[in-house]
């Protein structure tokens, strides 16, 4: 899940101007990047001006430091404000690196200060070196990697007919098995309502898609007399599919005038993208949930993008999660807006959840969710399967009973490892208005690293101590 990151320009240390002048020189360094190294043995600055040929965000700078009676310090302005002060404890070249809150380009000086020299006659000489600066590239932004269908060749649902009683779920299907038998293809829907008394199964390398919110798939009043093919109540589901897409369309369950109460209501859920690989679901819309409103169950490469769920009803259901990731692996879930607390019955927003399989390699990035009154804005659910490698990052979590917690479910001998929430001034999330805690782990974990969070009127950030855990830089201060 690392990033390498493009050097946009470097220079050498011993190519910077010192001040005051008599601070420190250029010495022979075998070991240094161009054989030579800057070394600052009085209190001053090394500092030069340069051109950057594009964007950057982020400094890395080999340094190594004399020691006596402790380390050298560091700090690092560029073009005026500082980006890093740290102590630099390595006798050999080490990489510091310095985050920029946002990018810079074009002319930059950089101006690197040592400022607590010390000299003790005859024993030791506290000095810093420097060998080379490198500025590189901002991260770039995550995107999803799975393609879904790619065929284009567009097929009309012949026989739906919208904005009237009829049943258009034969004329659907019917439309998503022709394209699939063909090939592939786009199954295509105009603006207004279709009504499906069945659970439609989009095929392999089909997408199915409207123009927009405008295009609405609701559950017809037949809606509850059939299941899905594991049991559930779908609105649509990719049961096996794989290069499959879901987008450009609102869904509804109809959970507000039908009463989803009964056997099997979350073995499948209201967009339910099932033991498939290379699916899409974008630009999905869901209304009246009385399950889960987009889930990824016991599949791979996914990606669950720019969606909006809505949990609007009262007193008629619970668990009605927003986007739910089950016993799934490799995939993201980006620029969703999820909101399951406008009526009472919502709950978590985000979840990773394990059941019958791991649950790795996912990033959840610029959501912004409300968590219901039952839930959390992100539940990470264990059961007797690991969670990790997961990246949470940009994320905004508000108005919800916490913001990420953990919960061990069943006794689950799962642990939750390898996650990262924030993790770089450039990828925290903002918890706001949130009741409990902003970031709750209790128990069952390891490699937990909760670094560059912002939570303003939410609770703290609590970690259970484990093996490599990191747990700092997070601000409990409104911005
Ligand atoms: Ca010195
Ligand atoms: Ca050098
Ligand atoms: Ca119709």
């Amino acid at each position: 899940m690392g990033r390498s990151l493009t050097v946009t320009a470097a220079i050498e240390a011993e190519s910077m101007t010192l001040s005051p002048t008599d601070a420190g020189g250029v010495a022979s360094a075998g070991t240094a990047s161009g054989g030579k190294e800057l070394v600052l043995s009085r209190n001053g600055s090394a500092i030069r001006s340069l051109s950057l040929p594009g964007q950057v965000g982020s400094l890395r700078i080999s340094a190594r430091g004399d020691t006596c009676e402790g380390a050298p310090r560091m700090t690092v302005l560029l073009n005026g404000a500082q980006v890093l002060q740290t102590s630099v404890t390595s006798t050999s070249w080490t990489s510091y690196v310095a985050r920029l809150p946002s990018p810079v380009s074009g002319s930059a000086t950089i101006d690197i200060r040592f400022d607590n020299d010390l000299y003790v006659s005859t024993s030791c000489d506290r000095n810093l070196r420097l060998d080379r600066v490198e500025f590189l590239a901002p991260a770039p932004a995550v995107e999803c990697a799975a393609t879904g269908a790619t065929s284009t060749t567009v097929r009309q649902a012949v026989g739906a007919t919208p904005n009237d009683a009829s049943d258009d779920f034969t004329a659907i299907q019917n439309a998503i098995d022709a394209a699939s038998n063909a090939g592939g293809g786009i199954v295509k829907l105009p603006a207004g309502t279709f009504i499906t008394n069945g659970h439609i199964i989009v095929r392999s390398n089909v997408k199915l898609a409207g123009v927009g919110p405008e295009t609405i798939i609701k559950a017809g009043p037949g809606f509850l007399t059939r299941t899905g093919p594991w049991g559930g109540y779908p609105v649509i589901t990719t049961s096996g599919a794989t290069n499959v897409t879901i987008a450009d369309l609102t869904v509804d369950q109809s959970g507000d005038v039908l009463d989803g109460n009964r056997p099997g209501r979350l073995n499948e859920y209201l967009v339910d993208v099932r033991k498939s690989r290379n699916a899409r679901v974008e630009g999905v819309s869901t209304r009246n949930p009385f399950t889960y409103s987009i889930a990824v169950a016991g599949s791979s490469n996914f990606c669950v993008r720019n969606n909006n769920t809505l949990s609007a009803t009262n007193d008629r259901y619970d668990q009605l999660d927003g986007i739910h990731i089950l016993d799934s692996n490799t995939g993201h879930v980006l620029d969703n807006i999820v909101d399951q607390r406008v009526g009472t019955d919502g709950d978590d927003g985000l979840v990773a959840h394990t059941m019958g399989a791991p649950v790795y390699d996912v990033i959840y990035a610029r959501n912004k969710v409300r968590g219901g009154r039952h839930g959390a804005g992100m539940q990470l659910a264990l059961g007797n399967h690991d969670i990790y490698n997961i990246r949470i990052e940009n994320n905004e979590f508000w108005g919800s009973p916490s913001g990420i917690h953990s919960r061990t479910w069943g006794g689950g001998t799962g642990v939750i490892h390898d996650i990262t929430v924030g993790g770089s001034s450039t990828t925290g999330n903002t918890f706001r208005d949130n009741s409990g805690n902003a970031v709750s782990f209790p128990s069952a974990l390891k490699n937990i690293t909760v670094t560059h969070n912002v939570a303003c009127r939410s609770g703290g950030f609590l970690v259970a101590s484990a093996p490599g855990n990191v747990v700092r830089d997070n601000s409990t201060t409104c911005p």
